[in-house]
Order: C-alpha cells, then sequence, then structure tokens
C-alpha cells in the first residue's frame, strides 16, 4: 500500500502549493531576494468609479541624495508630493540609489483593494521595480513613507494627493516643514548675566595680569 499513500501525499502537496500560489497572486503580491511588490491593484475599480479615468507613470527615486537640500534629514525621495487624478490608474516606478533597504509605502487607501489599506514597494539594495495602483474617487492626502526604523523621522515621509487632496501632512521636507523643530533659545536669567559678567571679569584680569607681568 506504499504506492497509494504516496501519490495521495503528492496530490495533497500539490493542492498546498497551488492553494498557496494562488493566495500570493490574490493579495497581488510579488517578491524575491530583490525586494517586494505587494497588495497591487492593476484593474480592480475602487467603488464610485465607472471605469479607469486615465493612466499615469511616475518615476520615484529614494536615497541619501535627496536628503542634501532638507537641513535635519538623511534620507529623501526625489520627490516629496504628488498630485493625482481620481480614478486613475498609477504606475509607480521606485528606483532605490542606496546600498540599504527602502519602500515605498502608501496608507489610507480602500481596504477592500489593499490589505491594511496599503500598497507597498520595497527593495532591499540599489535596484528598481514597479508596481500599480488604482486612485480612489476621493478628495484626499495619502500617506507614502519607508517604514524602516527612523527611514520616516528622517527624511523618508511624502504626500500623495488624490483629486487635490485634503491638506497638508505634517513635516513632509519641503512642504509642512520639520515636526520637532531644533530651538536653541537665549537664556537671560540672572544667574547666566551674572556668570557671563564673571567670565569677563577674570579673561579682563588675566588679560591685565599678563600684560603686566610680561612689561615687568
Ligand atoms: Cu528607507
Amino acid at each position: 500500500m506504499k504506492f497509494p499513500c504516496q501519490s495521495l501525499m503528492l496530490t495533497l502537496l500539490i493542492v498546498f502549493a497551488t492553494a498557496a500560489q494562488a493566495e500570493m497572486s490574490h493579495m497581488g503580491m510579488r517578491m524575491g531576494e530583490w525586494g517586494m511588490v505587494m497588495n497591487e491593484n492593476y484593474d480592480q475599480l475602487p467603488q464610485g468609479c465607472d471605469a479607469i479615468a486615465g493612466e499615469v507613470n511616475v518615476t520615484i527615486k529614494a536615497g541619501r541624495e535627496y536628503a542634501k537640500e532638507f537641513p535635519g534629514t538623511i534620507f529623501g525621495y526625489s520627490q516629496h508630493e504628488f498630485d493625482f487624478p481620481k480614478c486613475t490608474r498609477v504606475n509607480v516606478t521606485f528606483i532605490n540609489e542606496d546600498n540599504i533597504r527602502h519602500q515605498f509605502m502608501i496608507h489610507g487607501l480602500p481596504t477592500y483593494l489593499h490589505p491594511q489599506g496599503m500598497f507597498h514597494l520595497e527593495l532591499y539594495s540599489k535596484g528598481e521595480i514597479t508596481g500599480t495602483f488604482i486612485t480612489p474617487k476621493t478628495e484626499q492626502t495619502y500617506l507614502a513613507h519607508c517604514d524602516v526604523a527612523q527611514h520616516m523621522e528622517k527624511g523618508m515621509k511624502a504626500q500623495i494627493k488624490v483629486g487635490g487632496g485634503n491638506g497638508n501632512l505634517p513635516s513632509i521636507p519641503g512642504i509642512s516643514g520639520q515636526l520637532n523643530k531644533d530651538v536653541y533659545e537665549l537664556d537671560l536669567s540672572i544667574e547666566n548675566i551674572l556668570l557671563i559678567f564673571a567670565l569677563f571679569i577674570l579673561g579682563l584680569s588675566s588679560c591685565l595680569f599678563f600684560f603686566v607681568w610680561y612689561k615687568a
């Protein structure tokens, strides 16, 4: 009875493998040693959209290079704000120019199209990938960021305005500034004034002492 047992196991294995593959394809996920494209949507219409209104191709570069013009940041995107019309298919080409992991992750999209409302592009190192999503029929500003620890806080944050958006998100480099600005206030308390005065007298008397000593 060895043969039927083996064929049964083989059949089960095939069924599970097919199911797993179907699941991955259903979730719109592509992954490899380069990174991943997750929760892609190429043709499912968001609620309220009668048809795909148009198609837009956009290229987003990620890297330390793009932080240079924004003091206090370390990472950045080549563009920190995007404007897309409603019900539009957006093909995003994501290019990582660093030798570390970066992501371009959009949040708040309809959960019936994107699990957790998220569309996710990720590259483990230098490289390029393309993924697609369809903008909802909303006037909303969506957050896009890199979720690697501290990358968003250090500048990898962007906003995506659909249908004109509904305002700006906080701390978008070049748009809404730093969330926690460094402030260096001058402390003019009496203790500090006395200290400054004492240091001034000490400095002056030292100068005088060495001047007199040198002359004598
Ligand atoms: Cu990153």
